[in-house]
């Protein structure tokens, strides 16, 4: 364990406007006092400004831009501490629909970033996704160590375990200061309604049926968002350079688990979903052992109670229509068009 502390004054978080960035935006100004955000955001249909309004501007600063413009990259990152790179394509039925933007943002994005960071030596963490891992039987007790082979399975999902492996060796070969973080899926307020969460929730909102797909039985590993921004914090300011940390909260569900919780939450009965065509090589299950992260920097989550979690983000949609309404008609039309 090493006892150096980093501590930034200036970094710059790449997809500030999207929906985990932002938490963790919200999250460094409310806990680290003395550090200053330059969010980089291209503002996709992922992005969106609103995300971050309100916050202090002498503690935030949105620059509207893309990771791949190099210039402006190399700008950004000649005057900052750190970079804390969350932008990406993040959803994998997008990735089936058209690959080609996960390449460029994922792969050659990451690939702009850390040519910045090793030319000015500034410190690099890349956030990036359990999926990399590919998935894991329903009845299989293991769950996945930062020993774990990679073996991802969708275009999202081979564009990240791609881009960890640039950054993998740019630490091994030039040196780069980075650390990477590999989290589960992630739930709470921000998140985009392609999303199976929010999906299901504005669907209810909207006295539509939720959709689910295939067997329902894919199990995923939940975390709030506000843990995940508290372990990427720990592992910037106090991980070991060159080091994966796996980060999850113990939260293994089933998908229609979830969906009857979300049911239940609405007063609907607990079979009123549609069933619908599964997802190409829909992974089965993720599961995260998060001991390393736990023991070594003294991490815990604090939202371990998914009930009230998840009563508290179905809260904040039903209160934040305004936000989300905008982009529900296109997404559902996108899902239409997939039998979906
Ligand atoms: P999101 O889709 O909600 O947000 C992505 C953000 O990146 C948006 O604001 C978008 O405008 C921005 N962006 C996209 N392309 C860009 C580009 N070329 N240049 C600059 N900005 C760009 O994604 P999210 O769910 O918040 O995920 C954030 C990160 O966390 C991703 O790297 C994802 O792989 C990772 N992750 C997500 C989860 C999850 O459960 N959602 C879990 C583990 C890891
Ligand atoms: O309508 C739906 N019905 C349904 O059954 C949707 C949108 C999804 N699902 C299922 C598919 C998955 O088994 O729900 C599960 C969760 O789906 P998503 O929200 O699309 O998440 P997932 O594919 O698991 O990926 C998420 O977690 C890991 C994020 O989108 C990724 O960015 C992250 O890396």
């Amino acid at each position: 364990m090493s006892n150096d502390i980093f501590e930034p004054r200036r970094i710059i978080v790449t997809g500030g406007c999207g929906f985990i960035g932002s938490n963790f935006v919200h999250h460094v100004v409310r806990e680290h006092p003395g550090v200053r955000v330059t969010v980089l955001d291209k503002l996709t249909y992922a992005g969106n400004p609103e995300n971050i309004a309100g916050l202090p501007s002498d503690r935030v600063e949105l620059v509207v831009g893309d990771i791949c413009d190099a210039a402006l990259v190399d700008r950004l990152v000649s005057e900052t501490d750190a970079v804390v790179h969350y932008a990406a394509e993040s959803h994998n039925d997008n990735s089936i629909a058209d690959p080609s933007p996960f390449l460029e943002t994922n792969v050659r994005g990451t690939y702009t970033l850390i040519e910045a960071c090793r030319k000015y030596g500034v410190r690099y963490h890349h956030v990036s996704t359990d999926e990399v891992y590919g998935d894991l039987a329903l009845d299989d007790p293991a769950r996945f160590t930062e020993e774990t082979p990679y073996r991802p399975s969708s275009p999202y999902s081979s564009t990240k375990a791609a881009s960890d492996m640039l950054v993998r060796a740019w630490a091994r070969t030039f040196g780069l200061k980075a650390t990477i973080s590999n989290c589960s899926n992630n739930y709470g307020p921000y998140q985009h309604v392609e999303k199976f969460i929010p999906r299901q929730v504005t669907n209810l909102i909207d006295g539509a049926r939720p959709r689910l797909y295939g067997d329902g039985r894919n199990v995923r590993d939940w975390i709030h968002t506000e843990d995940h921004s508290s372990a990427v914090w720990a592992i910037l300011t106090r991980g070991r350079v060159g080091e994966t940390y796996l980060v999850g909260a113990d939260g293994e569900r089933d998908n229609i688990t979830v969906l009857r919780e979300i049911l239940r939450a609405f007063g609907r009965p607990e079979d009123d979903f549609d069933w619908v065509r599964d997802r190409p090589g829909h992974d089965r299950r993720y599961a995260i052992d998060a001991t390393k992260l736990r023991r070594e920097l003294g991490w815990e989550p604090a939202h371990t109670d998914f009930a009230a979690g998840l009563a508290e983000t179905i809260r904040w949609y039903r209160d934040n229509e305004p936000w989300w309404r905008p982009a529900k008609e296109a997404t559902e039309a996108r899902y239409r068009a997939q039998g979906q």
